[in-house]
């Protein structure tokens, strides 16, 4: 039973730290990604981003390369339904690259070779372009931005001007028809922090191993990288293929990670595919080095091309130091080269062992779950609401397994509610303890008493909230 006086205290100390985590501006960032999934790099890295609580995400622009894009955006509008953030605008960009054509690409693979790796195009997993398949984690509720990406880019930067980062983890489509659209939009970015090109990677790995300048991002639309690096930012830092093939997502921490037992830990341990090629942290580590710099010691300063000649190099990374860089217009890029492994991936276990007392910043980011929901929009006091009953039906959620063991539960199976009522029930007589459970029709059922089987009742099935129609929460009890 959850007295009324805990449950205030409860809301009081989530609305303390949401003062604290407000107090401090937060670095505005859009991140533009080819968001394939479920789980896997790209989406890991809008975790990495969204759940630091020194950033704030304007939203993500979604650009076809992994995957295709309404593919990708579904996967994403999903992911931000099961951490509750589905305030962040999902826009979709570019379906296919300025000029390069998965048939073009396949005459240049019959002449100079196969590629280890072909996104969208890889007929090992070819669909066409507009198809959606059933998508394992669910299908998302939630609808994308109606807004363009290079459009929204555009907005952003000229309504903050000088103050977003634009995050590129993927082909760079939607920035170069920002730059197209707008000559202006490079002036008016902070910085531009991208994981892409490669220089002269040591590994046994066959996509790079006999190709060492091929990348993937650079690859797929190379005429839109080479507009993209020699525009006029303030800042470009680079993450290349040569750092990225030295972080590895272990099966250890994705255990770790799962034994948290929330939604979101499952989903990620659900869809993690260990080992080489999968488990490279490619994005995940451009972001966190753009939130933490201190984990890259080692930089290099080099001016940075594509190769657009249609032959064997076609979309290779082309590099030059400063004495001898071409004569056309290019800037020298910040080029990330090595990092602090123990700081961005190991856990530090205490000497008494008690483990996993202090994590890494890789494990942090993928599980700082909950703390950074609110203050993004001018209502502040809105925006409370949402975070304290999110947070309490969190608890709530684990309670309810709890209780089956210590007092039991039982549904009412037949007393289908719609979503209002349950909620507004539950803050009149905040001592009830109550659950909805809300299948694909919409409806929901309240549970209280005791219950056989609480684990099987809500596996398939989402907590959702809703009250007077603004405030909306779902978890996803999977
Ligand atoms: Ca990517």
């Amino acid at each position: 039973m959850i007295k009324p006086g805990r449950f205030c205290f409860a809301i009081t100390l989530f609305l303390l730290a949401t003062s604290f985590a407000s107090a401090q501006p937060r670095r505005k960032v859009i991140i533009n990604e080819d968001c394939s999934g479920p789980g896997g790099s790209n989406l890991q890295t809008l975790l990495v981003m969204i759940q630091s609580p020194q950033v704030e995400v304007l939203g993500i622009t979604v650009v076809s390369g992994d995957q295709w894009r309404d593919e990708e955006v579904a996967h994403t509008l999903r992911l931000l339904e099961i951490i509750g953030r589905t305030d962040i605008p999902v826009v979709p960009g570019a379906a296919f690259p300025l000029v390069r054509t998965r048939e073009e690409a396949q005459l240049w693979q019959e002449r100079y070779g196969k590629v280890a790796y072909a996104g969208a195009w890889d007929e090992r997993w070819w669909h066409e372009p507009f198809v959606v398949p059933k998508l394992p984690e669910g299908q998302p509720t939630t609808k994308p931005s109606e807004e363009d990406a290079a459009p929204f880019l555009i907005r952003m930067v000229h309504k903050y001007p000088r103050e977003v980062t634009i995050y590129e983890g993927g082909p760079m489509t939607n920035l170069a028809l920002a730059i197209s659209l707008d000559p202006r939009f490079p002036e008016l970015v902070q910085e531009l922090v991208f994981m892409g090109g490669s220089l002269s990677p040591h590994t046994n790995d066959p996509e790079f191993v006999n190709n060492p300048r091929h990348e993937f991002n650079f690859w797929f639309d190379p005429e839109a990288a080479q507009i993209v690096l020699r525009a006029p930012w303030k800042k470009i830092v680079c993450t290349p293929v040569d750092i990225s093939i030295k972080t590895h997502l272990t099966s250890a921490m994705i255990k770790q990670i799962d034994a948290r037992g929330t939604a979101l830990g499952r989903y990620l341990a659900r869809f993690f595919q260990p080992g080489p090629p999968f488990d490279y942290m490619w994005d995940e580590l451009a972001a966190a080095a753009w939130i933490d710099p201190t984990i890259i010691t080692k930089r290099e300063s080099r001016y940075m091309s594509v190769n657009l000649n249609r032959g064997a190099g076609y979309g290779d990374t082309l590099t030059w130091s400063e004495k001898d860089k071409p004569t056309f217009p290019a800037q020298p890029i910040e080029i990330q080269m090595d990092f602090d492994k123990e700081k961005f991936l190991s856990n530090v276990c205490e000497p008494d062992g008690r483990s996993h007392a202090r994590h890494s910043l890789m494990f942090r980011l993928l599980l700082r779950r909950g703390r950074t929901l609110v203050a993004q929009r001018k209502d502040k006091l809105l925006n409370l609401v949402p975070f304290a009953l999110r947070s309490f039906c969190v608890f709530l959620g684990q309670l309810t397994v709890e209780l089956k063991l210590m007092l039991g539960f039982r549904l009412f199976p037949d007393s289908p509610v719609r979503l209002r009522e349950p909620i507004v029930r539950l803050l009149q007589f905040r001592t009830n303890i109550a659950c909805l459970l809300i299948g694909s029709d919409g409806l929901g059922k309240i549970s209280s008493g005791p219950i056989e089987n609480a684990k099987l009742q809500v596996r398939d099935v989402e907590l959702r909230i809703e009250m007077n129609g603004f405030v909306k929460q779902r978890l996803d009890l999977r």
